[in-house]
């Protein structure tokens, strides 16, 4: 009687469970045979499938070995170790969960067949060859309204009166518009993250603020389906890559959204940096590269929150790690991405960084990566790249977001030029690439989503526009415009940074603008556009740019000059910072120039001697030079 009591109570529990087995989740969600990360770490998520027993999780599937299984804490999850041998082929693992002897549940993990053309058609990185555009998905165009809001999500305000909530941008909008991104010039796309962000809208001043820039990661497997969700993605890729352009991703290592589903239920009381109140980070990138610097001070960089809504992640844990590093796999195999530019990177864990790059290099050789990383110094830069810097960790992605770069550019077409000061900042910035291993691989530009707009900043001066855009494309390293810029779209961040992230007109149905076409856009704002195109286009066909030398000469009086140049091209970058009109006397740049008789503006074709000449004030010319 005892044992019929028992024997129906081991079926009860085990109905309990196997009831609930639909709601029994695995992350990564499915794998590839054929990968050389072939230990993985499936972290299974649903009610109690941790419990207090003994938990054993195994499979019949061929060429799959279950090489252990680990509770943890939280009775919610179990981590299962796997290896998938070459003897696997693509299908459909059914993993089985026995308490002892009892089964309790199951999951479904697909193994695929992995894509062809790893760093030909897809991983295939992007180098200074490249022109990146940035741009928002929300704010960029709008191809399918009827997935702008979802009933079931935290936020389901849509408001394009509002800079602060969403708009509805989203994937299609943007395959809609790759033959304009093509005729500008781009070769890459960088979006802003299209991962699931179900956060609800945030007080933060001047607020409420919605996730509409995706930031705020809730489920790193998911695409938004307001911007369209995996398949839409996955099919963006694809046609990108028809066109003949790259796809850069961005990623988020350092933080999630404070209602990511694994934070509501943590795997691990670590899983994220606690500290006993709430520590914002300081943001002072100094204390990697300071001999002086704290452990304290140190320690609340990397492990202080971002804002109090973006829980930190401990990349220390190795599951954390584990978890972030295939899941950036996952996507980069799943989605087809050539790149990838990762968010706030110095606010990670150093060693953290150092092994996901490695381990996304031995899967993908070709892809490349820059990480964002605002600094006030060449030093700090550098710091976070391959340097020349003597460091106890040594950085490995391929490049930063060059803001010494931007900084010394803006005060170049601002400043008034002095020892210090103007085009001077530039010159001495540029001087200190001997920091660097490679400065060819960051990512160089005028403004982002984060700062005010460029043609604010220079007080919408067309000259000034110009000399930007032509050390924007023809300087060292990856240029990236932000959207926009090519129609002058201007404004600060004041009261917001929603205010230079406005939508692009013409994205949406029934604007009153179409700035996609030539008809749409005014004179000034074609003249900007056939600016930028002009010299974009004149760069793709340029090896003396994209991959050729650089050679600068001391700026005199606000008058600045360099050469790119290779064995088969040189071109020769002229700007008058100043505000007076200046001679050039061309004898001085002779090492540069010797050989060539004319130069040809690549504006306007005109072919003119190559010798003395004069520039009008805040004049700034690219030129071809010819034998
Ligand atoms: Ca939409
Ligand atoms: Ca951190």
């Amino acid at each position: 009687m005892k044992k019929f009591l028992i024997s129906c109570l081991l079926l009860l529990t085990s109905y309990f469970v196997f009831a609930q087995t639909e709601t029994i989740k695995c992350y990564p969600t499915n794998w590839w045979t054929g990968m050389k990360w072939n230990k993985v770490q499936i972290m299974v998520h649903g009610k109690n499938i941790g419990g207090t027993g003994r938990r054993f999780v195994f499979t019949n599937y061929p060429g799959i070995k279950v090489i252990n299984t680990e509770a943890t804490e939280n009775p919610n999850y179990l981590f299962v170790n796997i290896e998938i041998n070459k003897l696997a082929t693509p299908g459909n693992v059914i993993f089985k969960i026995n308490n002892l002897d009892l089964p309790i549940g199951q999951f479904d993990f697909e193994l695929k067949a992995r894509r062809q053309g790893n760093g030909s058609s897809y991983a295939q990185g992007v180098t200074s060859k490249d022109f990146i555009y940035l741009l928002m998905p929300d704010r960029f165009s709008n191809g399918d309204p009827s997935n702008d809001k979802f009933s079931g999500l935290r936020d389901t305000v849509v408001d394009r009166s509002n800079s602060l909530l969403r708009h509805g941008g989203d994937i299609k909008g943007i395959v809609n518009h790759l033959d304009y991104l093509k005729d500008l010039g781009v070769t890459t796309l960088w979006l802003t993250p299209v991962v699931e962000n179900d956060m609800p809208a945030e007080q933060e001043p001047p607020g409420p603020v919605s996730g509409y820039h995706g930031y705020w990661i809730t489920d790193h497997y998911t695409v938004d389906k307001r911007f369209g969700g995996n398949d839409e993605y996955k099919e963006m890729v694809t046609t990108v890559h028809k066109k003949g352009l790259k796809v850069i991703q961005d990623a988020v290592y350092n933080h999630v959204g404070i209602e990511h589903w694994f934070v509501k239920d943590p795997p691990m009381k670590d899983w994220i940096n606690q500290w006993p109140y709430y520590q914002g980070t300081h943001h002072r990138e100094e204390v990697f590269i300071d001999p002086y610097a704290s452990e304290i001070d140190k320690k609340i960089m990397t492990d202080g929150w971002f804002v109090p809504h973006l829980p930190d992640l401990n990349l220390r844990n190795p599951y954390v790690a584990n978890y972030i590093i295939q899941n950036t796999i996952w996507a980069t195999e799943e989605f087809g991405i050539d790149g990838w530019r990762v968010d706030t990177y110095k606010y990670n864990d150093e060693k953290f960084l150092v092994n996901i790059n490695k381990v996304l290099a031995d899967e993908f050789p070709k892809l490349t990566g820059f990480g964002e990383v605002t600094s006030n110094s060449v030093a700090a830069s550098a710091y976070f790249t391959k340097n020349n810097i003597i460091t106890p960790i040594k950085h490995t992605i391929a490049g930063v977001t060059d803001f010494q770069v931007c900084y010394a550019m803006l005060a170049g077409m601002n400043e008034k030029f002095g020892w210090t000061n103007g085009v001077n900042k530039l010159y001495m910035t540029l001087s200190q690439d001997l920091l660097y291993k490679d400065p060819n691989y960051n990512c160089i530009f005028l403004d982002n989503h984060d700062m005010d707009r460029v043609l604010t900043v220079i007080g919408e001066d067309f000259d000034k526009f110009k000399m930007g855009i032509n050390w924007l494309l023809t300087l060292r390293g990856i240029p990236q415009l932000y959207y926009g810029t090519e129609i002058l779209m201007k404004n600060s961040k004041n009261p917001s940074d929603g205010q230079v992230r406005l939508d692009f007109p013409g994205g949406w149905p029934g604007d009153k603008e179409n700035k996609f076409t030539a008809v749409g856009r005014t004179e000034k704002e074609n003249d900007a556009f056939n600016y930028v195109r002009t010299l974009a286009q004149f760069r793709k066909k340029s090896s003396a740019i994209k991959t050729g030398k650089l050679m600068q000469y001391i700026p005199q009086n606000g008058l600045y000059v360099y050469f790119r140049y290779d064995k088969n091209q040189t071109v020769m970058v002229i700007t008058n910072s100043g505000e007076k009109k200046m001679d050039v006397n061309m004898d001085r740049f002779k090492q540069r120039t010797d050989g060539f008789t004319k130069m040809k503006n690549i504006f306007t074709d005109k072919i003119t001697a190559l010798k003395d000449f004069s520039m009008d004030a805040k004049e700034s010319g690219v030129y071809g030079l010819i034998k």
